[in-house]
């Protein structure tokens, strides 16, 4: 079944050069992206995206990461999409991440791990939603 997930390259993969590499990859893993913007995310906003993780001890240093600079915000289409990027992105502790994966890649620790993925479709339906309208959905 065709899907969409929300991706997002993270400040520390943004401000360190590598948007560039990580929209080839997925690419090469055949992803269609019916959406792409950067945009640099406000206290609040970063506050609600993560809400899920509102009461986690790491969750203030992960509002701070998440605005320290801009981000890009994907929609990414595929087959199983939210799986498979899942998959191309690694592990959510770039240690534990397989070789070749995104996050082995450009990662650099659990807190700093580069990019984001949905994990299930009705957290993909919100995420998405909370970046980009309908009309912006290509
Ligand atoms: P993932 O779905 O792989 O992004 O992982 P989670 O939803 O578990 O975590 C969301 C984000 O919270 C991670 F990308 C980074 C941050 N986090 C930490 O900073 N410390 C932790 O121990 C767990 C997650």
């Amino acid at each position: 079944m065709v899907e969409r997930t929300l991706g997002i390259i993270k400040p520390d993969a943004v401000s360190a050069g590598h948007t560039g590499r990580i929209l080839a990859m997925i690419e090469e893993a055949r992803f269609r992206i019916a959406g792409m913007k950067m945009v640099r995310l406000r206290t609040e906003q970063a506050r609600g995206f993560y809400d899920v993780h509102r009461s986690k001890p790491f969750f203030p240093n992960l509002v701070s990461f998440m605005t320290e600079g801009p981000i890009v915000v994907l929609v990414l289409e595929h087959e199983d999409a939210i799986r498979r990027w899942r998959d191309v992105m690694g592990a959510t502790n770039p240690t534990n991440a397989a070789e070749g994966t995104i996050r082995k890649k450009f990662g650099t620790n659990i807190e700093r791990n580069c990019v984001h993925g949905s994990d299930s479709p009705e957290t993909a339906a919100v995420e998405v939603a909370f970046f980009f309208s309908a009309a912006e959905l290509l």
